[in-house]
C-alpha cells in the first residue's frame, strides 16, 4: 500500500518536472579545470581554478532549468569529476560526478559534458569529487532561483566557506594513506569565497599582535576580503555553503542578529540567532536586517568549532554605504568555544521544517545502523562503518550494475547494523582490525529507509570526532539526535514526525546518534559519506543502489564509462 502511495509520488514529480521544463532555459557553458598558482590567504598556494577563476564560477539558475556544462580536464596527470551537491539528479544519476560510483574519472586532456536538470531551487554548490580535489580548491556556487520565491529581500550575498593547507593535496593524500598515517593537521587558513589571510589579522589592531601584525594586502590582492556592501534598513540574504575539508564552521555577523530561513535547499521555519554553526556539505540561507548604526562597519567573522581551533578566524567585512571608518574600531565577534557541543546541538535542534513540506512517511521497511568508527587495517589508519572501510572500485558500481559486471565489486553487502552487540562506543575499539571492501546496499524502489549513524570513540585517547554524513541524489528528513548508544525500539519513540527538516547533509555529534528517514524514490547509484575529506580518504562511507533492475536498462553514456571493466565491456560490445 505504502509503496504504491510512493510511487504515486514519484509518478507525480516527474509529471511536475516535464510540465515545468516547458518554460525553462540552458544554461550551457564550458569549465577548463587546471592547477593554477594562486595566493588565497596572501601565500602562494597552487589552486584547481575552472576558467582561470578560484573559486569557480558561481551557476546562477531558475528550478527546472537545463544546466550543461562541458568540463575539460587541463590537468596534464590527473583525472576530474564535478559533483553537483544538492541537486538529485532525477533519471540523470551518471551525471553526478562521483568518481568510481557514477562515472570515470574525466582523464587528462578529454571532456565529458554533464547534463542535468537543476530540480530544486535553493543554495547550493559544486565541487570536485575524485581523490582530495575538493580540498585542492575545485568549487563554486550554485544558486538555483525558485519562480516562486516565498522569501521577500532586497538584495543578496554568496558566502562560500573553505578551510586551505600550504600542503599540496598530493602530499596530503600520501600522508594519510601511509603507515604508519601521518596526520595533515589543521587548516593554515579559512577562506571566504576563497580569500583568507595567513600570519596576519586584519583584527590585529585589536588583539596581542597589534599593530606590527595587521595584514597590509592591498586592494586588488588575491586574498582581500570582498566587503559587503549594503543600504541601511534593508533585508539581505545571505546565502551561506561550507565546502571545507575539515573544519566545522560558526559564523557571525556584529551586530545583527540572523534569521535562519533554508537549510540545503529547503525552507525552515525561520528561526533568529546570534550567529550560525555550519559544517561541511551544509548550505544556509539566512536573513539579515541592515538596522545597526549605519555610520560604522562591522566584521563578519568565520571560526573554526568542535576541533581545537589552531586556525584563526576568517574575517569580512558589512559595510553601510555612508559608513566612513577603514575598518571597524573595535574587535571581532569571538567565535563559541570549541568544544562546547551542547551549544552546537542546541542549534542542530532549532532546525524544523517550514510549513508546507510533506511529513515523513509513518514507517520504515529497512532500519540501517551504521556504526562509526576508527580503525586499523594492516597498520594503516581508516575509518569504518560497520566495520568495512569503503574501497571505491575502479569500475563505477554505475556502470557494473548497468552491465551487470559482477566482478567489478564485492557483491556481498555490508552488514546493516554492527553485530557485536555489546561494543562500547565510549572506549576505544576492543578490537582496532578491521576489514577494507566494496560492497554495496541495494534497496527496491519506493521504500522507506531509516539510517541511524552511531558514533564512537576514536582509536586512542578519550575523544569522539563529529561527522557531517552528506546523501546523494536525495534528501533526508532528520528525524532526530540522542546521546550515547541508539536503543532500538526505545529511541525511535523519541523521533520528531511532525516537522522534522529535510536536508542532504547532517552532523552526527560526538559519542552520539543522529536517526535520518528517507525513500528510495530515485534509481541509481548513490554515495552516502563522511564530507570530511580526509575520512572519506580513509573510507568513510557506504554505497545505496536503488532500482537495480531499472538500473539495467538506463541509458547511461558510454563517456562516463571509458575506464576499468565497463571500458572493456564497451569495446566489445556487439562482439560475439
Ligand atoms: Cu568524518
Amino acid at each position: 500500500m505504502a509503496v504504491t502511495m510512493w510511487w504515486l509520488l514519484l509518478l507525480i514529480t516527474v509529471v511536475v518536472v516535464a510540465f515545468h521544463s516547458a518554460s525553462a532555459s540552458v544554461i550551457e557553458s564550458t569549465w577548463e579545470v587546471e592547477y593554477k598558482y594562486w595566493w588565497p590567504d596572501c601565500k602562494e598556494g597552487i589552486v584547481m581554478a575552472i576558467n582561470g577563476q578560484f573559486p569557480g564560477p558561481t551557476i546562477d539558475a531558475v528550478a527546472g532549468d537545463t544546466a550543461i556544462i562541458h568540463v575539460v580536464n587541463k590537468l596534464s596527470t590527473e583525472g576530474v569529476v564535478i559533483h553537483w551537491h544538492g541537486i538529485r539528479q532525477y533519471g540523470t544519476p551518471w551525471a553526478d560526478g562521483a568518481a568510481g560510483v557514477t562515472q570515470c574519472p574525466i582523464n587528462p586532456g578529454e571532456t565529458f559534458t554533464y547534463k542535468f536538470i537543476v530540480d530544486k531551487a535553493g543554495t547550493h554548490f559544486y565541487h570536485g569529487h575524485y581523490g582530495m580535489q575538493r580540498s585542492a580548491g575545485l568549487y563554486g556556487m550554485l544558486i538555483v532561483r525558485s519562480p516562486k520565491e516565498r522569501l521577500r529581500y532586497d538584495g543578496e550575498f554568496n558566502l562560500l566557506l573553505s578551510d586551505w593547507w600550504h600542503q599540496s593535496i598530493h602530499a596530503q593524500e600520501l600522508a594519510l594513506s601511509s603507515r604508519p598515517m601521518r596526520w595533515i593537521g589543521e587548516p593554515q587558513s579559512l577562506l571566504i569565497n576563497g580569500r583568507g589571510q595567513f600570519n596576519c589579522s586584519q583584527a590585529a589592531y585589536f588583539n596581542k599582535g597589534g599593530e606590527k601584525d595587521v595584514c597590509t594586502f592591498k586592494e586588488n590582492d588575491q586574498c582581500a576580503p570582498h566587503t559587503l556592501r549594503v543600504e541601511p534598513n534593508r533585508v539581505y540574504r545571505l546565502r551561506i555553503a561550507s565546502t571545507t575539508a575539515l573544519a566545522s564552521l560558526n559564523l557571525a555577523v556584529e551586530g545583527h542578529q540572523l534569521v535562519v530561513v533554508e537549510a540545503d535547499g529547503n525552507y525552515v521555519a525561520p528561526f533568529t540567532v546570534n550567529d550560525i554553526d555550519i559544517y561541511s556539505g551544509e548550505t544556509y540561507s539566512v536573513l539579515l536586517k541592515t538596522n545597526a548604526l549605519p555610520s560604522k562597519k562591522y566584521w563578519i567573522s568565520v571560526g573554526v568549532r568542535g576541533r581545537e581551533p589552531k586556525t584563526p578566524q576568517a574575517l569580512t567585512v558589512l559595510n553601510y554605504v555612508n559608513a566612513t571608518d577603514s575598518r571597524p574600531s573595535h574587535p571581532p565577534p569571538v567565535t563559541p568555544t570549541w568544544n562546547d557541543t551542547e551549544r552546537s546541538k542546541s542549534f542542530s535542534k532549532k532546525i524544523f521544517a517550514a510549513k508546507g513540506y510533506p511529513k515523513p512517511p509513518e514507517k520504515s521497511h529497512d532500519q540501517l545502523i551504521l556504526l562509526n568508527t576508527q580503525n586499523r587495517y594492516e597498520d594503516y589508519t581508516k575509518w569504518s562503518i560497520n566495520n568495512v572501510s569503503l574501497t571505491v572500485p575502479t569500475t563505477p558500481y554505475l556502470g557494473s550494475i548497468r552491465y551487470g559486471l559482477t566482478s567489478a565489486y564485492d557483491l556481498k553487502s555490508p552488514a546493516k547494523k554492527f553485530t557485536a552487540d555489546g561494543y562500547d562506543i565510549m572506549k576505544p575499539p576492543a578490537n582496532p582490525n578491521t576489514t577494507k571492501g566494496s560492497g554495496i546496499y541495494s534497496f527496491p524502489l519506493g521504500i522507506v529507509v531509516d539510517v541511524i549513524l552511531q558514533n564512537a570513540n576514536v582509536l586512542k585517547g578519550v575523544v569522539s570526532e563529529m561527522h557531517p554524513w552528506h546523501i546523494h541524489g536525495h534528501d533526508f528528513w532528520v528525524l532526530g539526535y540522542g546521546d550515547g548508544k541508539f536503543k532500538p525500539g526505545v529511541d525511535e519513540k523519541t523521533y520528531n514526525s511532525k516537522n522534522p527538516p529535510l536536508r542532504n547533509t547532517v552532523v552526527l555529534y560526538p559519542y552520539g546518534w543522529t536517526a535520518l528517514r528517507f525513500v528510495t524514490d530515485n534509481p541509481g547509484v548513490w554515495f552516502f559519506h563522511c564530507h570530511n575529506e580526509p575520512h572519506l580518504h580513509m573510507g568513510m562511507g557506504v554505497v545505496f543502489a536503488e532500482g537495480v533492475n531499472r538500473i539495467g536498462k538506463m541509458d547511461i553514456p558510454d563517456e562516463a564509462l571509458g575506464c576499468g571493466l565497463t571500458r572493456k565491456w564497451l569495446m566489445n560490445r556487439g562482439r560475439p
